[in-house]
This record gives C-alpha cells, structure tokens and sequence, in this order.
C-alpha cells in the first residue's frame, strides 16, 4: 500500500489501448508522460484549475485520447511521477474479481482452497432457521450469500444483486469471461449464471407456502467481528413483506428466460415460483412496509413503496408469459414517480425499465417502449451534466454522497452505457468510463474502492470475515461503498470533522460501516460497468 497521495489520480488498474486515458491532476504547471522509460513527450501545460464542488479539491481532468500499449509515467511538478500501464484487456480480472467477490460472500458451504485460495472457511450458517413470528415453524433455508460485511440474507438486495447479474449476460455477453475457478466451472453453463444461481437456489427457499417471501434471514441483532461458521446464535424468517415479494418475483421471472436454455426444470420451478408470487400480491393489494420486529436490529431495508418493485415484476412477467394482463399491469403501475434509472434495492424501476427497453422493445408499446425510452435518454442527459459538472468527472452531486454512494455512481455509469446501446450514439461513454476511473482510483481519496486491486486500495472493509480471518489482506474483489457525508456513526464524524467535503468523507477503517462496508449489490452494477468496458477494450 502506498501511503503517499499523489497529485495524480488514475484508474490504478490501468488502461484501456482502445479508449482514452484520462488522468486526474490536482496541481498547476507542466504535466508530463513519459512511455517505457523514454524521454518525457505529451506534454501539457495545467493553469487555473476550477474547483470541484464534492471535494473542494482544485482539480483538472486530461484526457490523453488513445494511447498505444506501453508502461507509461506521469508527473506534474516536483511530486512523484505516477506509474501507468495501458494494454489490451486490462479490466478483465478486476470485473473477474468482482462477480468472484460474491463466491466469497457465500453461506452454507464451504470455501475450499482449491477455489478460494487463502481466503477458506467451513460450512456456516447450517441449521435450521424459525419463522419470527411463530417460532415453532421450522425450515432449513441455507445457501445464498451473505449480504454484506454481515452475515444477514436479504430478499430484496439479493433479487437486486441477481438481476444486474443476469442483465450483465444478456446485455454484455463478451464482457464476462468463463474463468472464475468456481465450484460449477467448466458445467456449460457461463459461470456469471453459476454465480447467480447459487443465491437463485436460496431465494427460492424464501417462499412461504402462501406464496409470499420472507423479508430476510437473520439474527435478531448483527454478529460480532467472529468468522461466519463461529455465528452459532439462531437465524429467524423474519415476516414476509411486499417488497421481498415483489422483488423476488420479477427476479424469478427474469431468470426463468435466462435460464431456459441451460435446464428446463430448474427454470419451470422459478417461473412457477413467479406466479405464485404474483397471485399473492394481487390477493394481498395493500402496501405494508417491513419493519424490524421490535427486538431485532439487523438491516432493515425499508421502503415507502412497493410501485416499483411491482412495475419491475409486470414487465418481467410479460416478457416470460408473453401474457398481455402483465402488459396492462406494467402500465397501470408506470408513472413519472418511478426512477427510471434506479437499479438499486430502494428504487428497481431501473430493472423493469430495462426490460421494456432491451428485452419488450416494440412490444411494450408506445407507453412502456416508446414513451419510457424519451424519458430514459432524457434522464441519461441529466445524469452526462452531473458527471461534466464534477470536477472529477464523477455523476454524482454533492449532495448525493450518502450510505453506499458507489451504488449511485455505478448505477448511473450503467444508464450511460444503456443510453449508447440504445441510441448507437457513443458521446456519453467517456462519461460512464470516469465511473469506472473513479472506482479503481481516479478520485479525491486517491482509492481504489475494490479490495485486492490497486496501489492504494482498500484495506479495511467493514467485512467481518475479512476483519477476523487473521490474514492481512482484505478478501479480494469486494468494492466499498465509499464516501457517506451522512455520519450515521457518530465515530466518523469525530474522526472525520464536520467541515470535511462529501466526497472525502471515508475511512479506510474496519469500524464504519457507514462509509466503508461493502455489499453483494455494489459488487453487482459495478459488475456491468466492468463487463461492458472488458467488452469494448
Ligand atoms: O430515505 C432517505 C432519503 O429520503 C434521503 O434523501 C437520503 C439522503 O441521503 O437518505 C435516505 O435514507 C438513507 C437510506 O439508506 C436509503 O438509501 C439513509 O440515510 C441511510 O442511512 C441508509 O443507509 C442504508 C444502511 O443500510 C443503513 O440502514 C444503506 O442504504 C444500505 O445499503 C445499508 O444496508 C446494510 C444493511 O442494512 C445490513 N447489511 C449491510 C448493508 C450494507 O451497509
Ligand atoms: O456491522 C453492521 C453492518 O453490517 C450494518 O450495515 C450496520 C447497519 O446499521 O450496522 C453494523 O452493526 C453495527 C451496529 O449497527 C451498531 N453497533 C456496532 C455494529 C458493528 O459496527
Ligand atoms: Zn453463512
């Protein structure tokens, strides 16, 4: 780990020899880059830096263009010159990493050393769990991956998590290569969908007979920092509710389509699960939002609204049952109150805009395709000035720095990719490449966000397997969720000061979760954005 900031910012993975290298300088005068040892050539003159609003830094963005293959260096002034390599391919093993960061994260098997190297543990989490509310209804609920730096199950997040999967195969094939070294490698099946399918195989056991899904599977209180097969104390099926639902639904119903054509069987049994789903929320129309239990203080994942999780559930409906009372219901639900470019636990009408615009298309209709894709590139025009107003290029507005910011950062370099496969129009893919940038490195805490990568990269997540396996190094191909200007740990703002901007309010500390924990669901968009940039470079 390299303590020293520099006053260059760089995507510390490396860079594409396809797409423009962009750097980040944070002083003023002749900058220079020299390739392969050779004399310094490139140069350009930095003057009167503007201030970025999120960082308060004095910052400017080069942008080099395309640069061919080499080992480049970078200085600006007397600071040390900063070490850059550009080669084909470079993101492959970093969005590799990623979607393997979730074999880490599973439950109820164990991780061998074969596939997990040092980062190994037993079985956790194996014996049966007790519904909450009725604490003689017993079932075995094991597998699935551990939400967070926790080790709760959550329905929602892990639908969520699943879908930005399962759209990384459909959208960017070429992105994901097939060599994750994971139990089911080499079975035929792209191991993006083996990853999947291991928190499919759970969520199916979510369902209650009714048809409704539990909430979550957790304890009544978080673990302490132990390993996970040490957390002896009972799991619970927490109550069920409309989100977990809804969200469970469409995920189901997506996964059936992808599915299909690798095995029949387990696809009918997700469809059928979908359906049960659906039945359920139609016989059970009023909203009631989940609220801990009293007594039990694991993450909640509330929401004011389950419009969104049903919208998303209607549109996947129809494209699997092509059956037009999904249709009428998917329009019924749409509104201009849903976030169209929301992927995320709290707001999924992203993933039901998604289907109407990549898989429904012209099917969806005016409303739902023709209506829906105005407004999408709209939004995505809004999200390419958030990102040119940013000193840093980084979509995101000051005030936008909260719990996880890295989800609303991935998430809108994940419509900016949309919006090129949507229109052909390529003029918002550097904007979305300095989401990229910005998550290996190229912002104002000089941090690669994902572990294992990156000279100056996170070495202290919120991770409780990672802070009480004894081995030094974080598990790897886990991303942070960076930056929290909300302080909801006292701690971090005694530490951090009240005056520090947004985007530099982080520590790299294994006590706050609020700005340094990481989860299945900012693996996941992240995950796209890599695909797609593997795919393209
Ligand atoms: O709802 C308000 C919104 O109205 C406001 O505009 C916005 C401003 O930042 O804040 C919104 O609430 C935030 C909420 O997330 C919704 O995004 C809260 O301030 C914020 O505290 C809350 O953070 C959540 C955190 O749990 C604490 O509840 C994170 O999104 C969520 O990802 C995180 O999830 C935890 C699980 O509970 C447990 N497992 C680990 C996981 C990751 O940290
Ligand atoms: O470790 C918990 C983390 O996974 C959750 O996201 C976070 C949500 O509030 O809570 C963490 O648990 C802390 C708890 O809330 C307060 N006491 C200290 C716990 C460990 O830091
Ligand atoms: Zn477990």
């Amino acid at each position: 780990m390299n303590d020293r900031l520099s006053n260059i910012r760089i995507n510390q993975t490396g860079y594409s020899d396809a797409l423009p290298v962009h750097l980040a300088v944070l002083s003023e005068g002749l900058l220079t880059l020299s390739k392969d040892g050779g004399l310094p050539c490139f140069p350009v003159e930095i003057v009167a830096p503007e201030a970025d609003e999120s960082s308060g830094d004095k910052v400017t963005i080069v942008n080099f263009g395309v640069l061919p293959e080499g080992e480049y260096s970078a200085q600006c002034g007397e600071e040390y010159a900063r070490h850059i390599t550009v080669k084909k391919n470079p993101w492959k093993d970093v969005t590799n990493a990623l979607i393997k960061g979730l074999y880490y994260q599973r439950c109820g098997c164990e991780l061998k050393p074969e596939h997990a190297g040092r980062f190994v543990h037993p079985a956790c989490h194996t014996a049966p769990a007790s519904e909450w509310e009725n604490k003689s209804v017993k079932k075995l609920v094991t597998g699935g991956w551990h939400d967070a730096g926790d080790y709760g199950k959550y329905v929602g997040p892990g639908a969520v998590t699943v879908a930005h999967l399962l759209y990384t195969y459909i959208l960017c094939p070429k992105g994901c290569s097939d060599e994750l070294n994971i139990p089911e490698s080499g079975n035929g099946v792209p191991d993006i969908l083996n990853e999947a399918r291991f928190e499919l195989e759970w969520i199916l056991k979510m369902q209650r007979e009714d048809g409704a899904f539990y909430h979550k599977l957790t304890k009544d209180h978080f673990a302490p920092f132990i390993m996970p097969q040490e957390d002896h104390d009972p799991e619970y099926l927490m109550p069920v509710s409309h989100c977990a639902t809804a969200a469970a639904c469409a995920c189901l119903a997506l996964a059936y389509r992808v599915y299909r054509k690798f095995d029949t069987e387990f696809a009918d049994i997700m469809l059928n699960a979908a359906l049960r789903a659906s039945k359920w929320l139609d016989e059970n129309p009023d909203f009631i939002p989940f609220v801990n239990p009293e007594g039990v203080r694991t993450g909640m994942y509330g929401d004011r609204s389950d419009k969104d999780e049903k919208f998303w559930a209607a549109c996947e409906l129809f494209a699997a049952t092509d059956s037009k009372e999904y249709l009428k219901k998917a329009e019924d639900l749409y509104s201009g109150e849903l976030r169209i470019t929301s992927y995320g636990w709290a707001e999924v009408s992203g993933l039901g805009a998604m289907c109407c615009l990549f898989v429904l298309r012209e099917k969806a209709g005016d409303i739902l395709y023709k209506g829906l894709k105005e407004r999408f590139i709209d939004e995505c025009n809004n999200i390419r000035t958030l990102s040119e107003n940013s000193g840093y290029g980084t979509a995101l507005s000051p005030k936008g720095y909260g719990w996880g910011s890295i989800l609303p950062i991935m998430s809108n370099a994940m419509s900016m990719i949309m919006y090129e496969m949507l229109t052909g129009d390529t003029s918002m893919r550097e904007n979305a490449l300095m989401q990229w940038n910005y998550a290996l490195g190229l912002n104002a805490l000089d941090m690669c966000f994902v572990t294992g990568f990156g000279e100056r990269s996170v070495m202290n997540p919120h991770h409780r397997p990672s802070g009480s396996d004894g081995i030094d190094d974080p598990v790897p191909g886990l991303i942070s969720g960076g930056p929290n200007k909300g302080f909801q740990y006292p701690q971090t703002k005694e530490k951090l000061g009240d005056s520090v901007p947004p985007a530099k309010s982080y520590l790299d500390e294994l006590p706050s979760a609020d700005t340094n924990e990481v989860a299945i669901y900012w693996n996941s968009p992240a995950i796209f954005v890599g695909a797609f940039f593997n795919s393209i470079s």
